[in-house]
């Protein structure tokens, strides 16, 4: 037999400045749990890896706003999300921190090596300063209006309107969030990694996983058409790792950059804890070793591109295997959202049903390929009709069989037939199908296959008629119940990763120990005739409407939240009116220096000219907007961008890090109304 792969499985780092909510679960949480699981039952030598990401401004932003110190905050979330992940039954190694000691140590030699390697650059930039404050607004403390759209609320990292990404010297009109105060630019003086540098390596490697998810390589495509530029990877913050070099008082590590290394840092705690300090070693530089990324859609380019580029600069540490990642859980057709309250937290929902129940109905709708929805009926449908009615259905049927009929023992199986070895050797093959679908990170095929097994032996029920044999041959009923009896043996290894409590009550009725809970012994049969059966129990008790419609009312009133402050966004007829769209010719087009978002267009709109800065040079080349027919806003107040007055706005369609401008098709005159 070849060597057997090792596997360091991690999932994304919580940020712990909130409560898990189960959109998270779905997508980055109790995929790898079940991955984990199946990988253990098939021996396969493994560490699953998490923990809180306890730094960057999210987490000092939310201690700001409830003038509480950073270390409450992530005292609070980091506690009760390790406990929610343990009321789920999603059971990592290790679930970690990156406010440890050992992490900083960590992150710190990490910057270090690049910096002795000169690899990293050292630029003097402007940022904002709140002299009120007396420091530095990172990206998120900065509000003010996007160049792009003009949405007034837009952060100094990025638009939430149109998405784009921006700096906060883009922004119009900037203040603090905080406090409302004018920051004024001073300079600072920040490290830089050149991602670009790396672009060509990157791009091969991509290039080289042709079995990784679609939605994952065309992301990391779509950032390589766009260009790696260098980035920054210091920031004036004070709470965070520390730069570790002179002079640099006041700066930390960027939290982008310092997060993943916590997957090296939370493997080294593992290993001092298992008393075996060098272990992870054993792991991070052994180039057979299988590192699988499972996270959200939202952190793609972190970890199959700024993490790689990193690692490869380093030099020592493998790259990930594979960076399997989910798109969007929503609810009830609207998204999960934190600042809406409308999310359906881990901490409370495991108080209504029991975690098995939850896994299913989130696993069954996992948002592989695309956004999925969540809904209460739904939970209710999969218990009721699935877990109850074909999987409880067939344990409990079999059971009190073998109670009423064979005094509470596992009858012998003496008179065996073909249709008990088909079945059992049936539910073999469907084990190895589950298993190749689970390896390729297809979840929801997996627990398809699953189902259908258990089906499968409802029919082997319904077809060998015990309630018949047992008038005319009990020899032969025996020998069914016999099987019956060993298929829910195997069905207890089968949904082990998936359903890990109703694969231990299996177990326990069938008063069997663990020593058999293996992948290799699904389809085999295990058991010792005459053991006398444990305890019956009803595996998935019905959920009552009642129950549901319940929790509709009690959390649509959240989700009407959303509808509301959307009708807020209503315009009438006559507002809409007041925009004077036209239609405008380019004449001229440059670039605005010292800036990488914004050019500069001189427009024909009638018989007068006008002038327009737009945040789009990432997209388009100046000379190739030339002549081109565009609609505007025409009678948008004028503003300044990096001090050049705008005169107006032009329409962009923008999606995925794509942007495309709105063009009039065909020929019409520039000035004409668009409505
Ligand atoms: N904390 C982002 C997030 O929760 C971030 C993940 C870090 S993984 C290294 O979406
Ligand atoms: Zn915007």
């Amino acid at each position: 037999m070849g060597k057997k792969s090792k596997y360091l499985v991690t999932a994304a780092l919580p940020y712990a400045n909130n409560y898990i909510h189960i959109g998270h679960i779905a997508g980055a949480y109790l995929p790898p749990d079940i991955y984990v699981r199946l990988k253990r039952l098939n021996d396969e030598e493994l560490v699953f890896i998490c923990g809180s990401d306890e730094h960057g401004t999210a987490i000092e932003m939310a201690a700001l706003t409830e003038n509480v110190t950073p270390k409450e905050i992530i005292d609070r979330y980091h506690y009760s999300n390790k406990e929610s992940f343990e009321k789920l039954n999603i059971k990592f190694d290790i679930y970690s921190r990156t406010s440890n000691e050992i992490h900083h140590k960590t992150a710190q030699e990490f910057f270090l090596n690049l910096f002795d390697k000169n690899l990293l650059t050292q630029k003097t930039e402007k940022q904002l300063y709140s002299e009120k404050e007396k420091r530095f607004l990172a990206d998120r403390f900065i509000i003010g209006t996007c160049p792009v759209c003009g949405f007034e609320e837009a952060r100094g990292d990025e638009c939430e309107n149109c998405g784009s990404n921006l700096s906060p010297l883009e922004l119009i009109n900037p203040k603090s969030k905080i406090t409302g105060d004018i920051p004024v630019e001073k300079e600072t003086t920040l490290f830089y990694f050149p991602f670009g540098s790396y672009q060509e390596e990157l791009s091969k490697w991509i290039d080289s996983k042709t079995d990784w998810k679609q939605n994952v390589i065309n992301y990391c495509k779509g950032w390589f058409k766009t260009g790696l530029r260098e980035r920054a990877i210091t920031r004036d913050l004070d709470w965070g790792v520390k730069v570790p070099l002179e002079n640099q008082n006041g700066k930390v590590i960027y939290v982008w950059f310092e997060a993943p290394i916590g997957y090296i840092s939370m493997s080294k705690e593992l290993f001092i804890e298992k008393g075996n300090p060098d272990g992870w070693k054993d792991y991070w530089f052994d180039k057979d070793t299988k590192l699988v990324h499972f996270i959200g859609k939202d952190n793609i380019v972190f970890h199959s591109i700024m993490f790689p580029a990193m690692l490869m600069a380093h030099g020592d540490y493998i790259l990930p295997y594979n960076v399997p990642a989910n798109e969007f859980l929503n609810f009830s057709g609207a998204k999960f959202s934190k600042s809406k309250g409308n999310g359906i937290l881990v901490k409370d929902i495991v108080k209504i049903f029991p975690a098995d129940v939850i896994r299913y109905a989130l696993a069954v709708n996992f948002p592989e390929t695309k956004d999925s929805d969540f809904t209460w009926d739904d939970l209710q449908a999969k218990n009721n009709n699935e877990l109850a009615a074909i999987l409880g259905n067939f344990i409990n049927r079999t059971v009190v069989f073998a109670k009423s009929k064979f005094d509470g023992k596992i009858p012998s199986a003496e008179i065996k037939n073909e249709n008990d070895e088909k079945i059992l050797e049936s539910i073999k093959l469907s084990a190895s199908r589950v298993n190749e679908f689970i390896d390729k990170f297809r979840f929801r095929d997996g627990i398809t296959e699953m189902m259908n097994s258990v089906r499968a032996a409802n029919k082997y029920f319904n077809d060998s008629e015990p309630w018949k044999l047992i008038k005319s041959d009990k020899a032969r009923c025996g020998s069914v119940i016999n099987t019956c009896l060993e298929i829910c043996h195997s069905i207890a290894v089968l949904i082990n990763p998936l359903l890990p409590d109703t694969s231990k009550a299996i177990l326990e009725i069938l008063n069997k120990d663990e020593s058999d809970l293996k992948w290799n012994k699904i389809g085999r049969r295990v058991l010792k005739q005459d053991t006398i059966l444990g305890e019956n129990k009803i595996l998935f008790p019905q959920i009552e409407d009642s129950l549901i419609i319940r929790l509709n009312e009690e959390y649509s009133s959240k989700t009407e939240k959303l509808v509301e402050t959307d009708e807020t966004n209503l315009v009438s007829i006559d507002d809409f009116r007041k925009l004077e769209l036209k239609v405008a010719k380019i004449m001229d087009c440059e670039r605005v220096p010292k800036s990488k978002k914004l050019l500069k267009l001189k427009l024909k709109v009638g018989d007068k000219s006008k002038q327009i800065v737009a945040g789009i040079s990432e997209y388009y080349e100046p000379e190739k907007l030339l002549g081109k027919l565009v609609v505007i806003v025409n009678n948008l107040q004028p503003s300044k961008l990096m001090g050049i007055e705008s005169q107006g706005m032009l329409l962009a369609a923008k999606k995925n890090g794509e942007l495309k401008i709105v063009t009039v098709e065909g020929d019409i005159e520039e000035g004409a109304d668009v409505n």
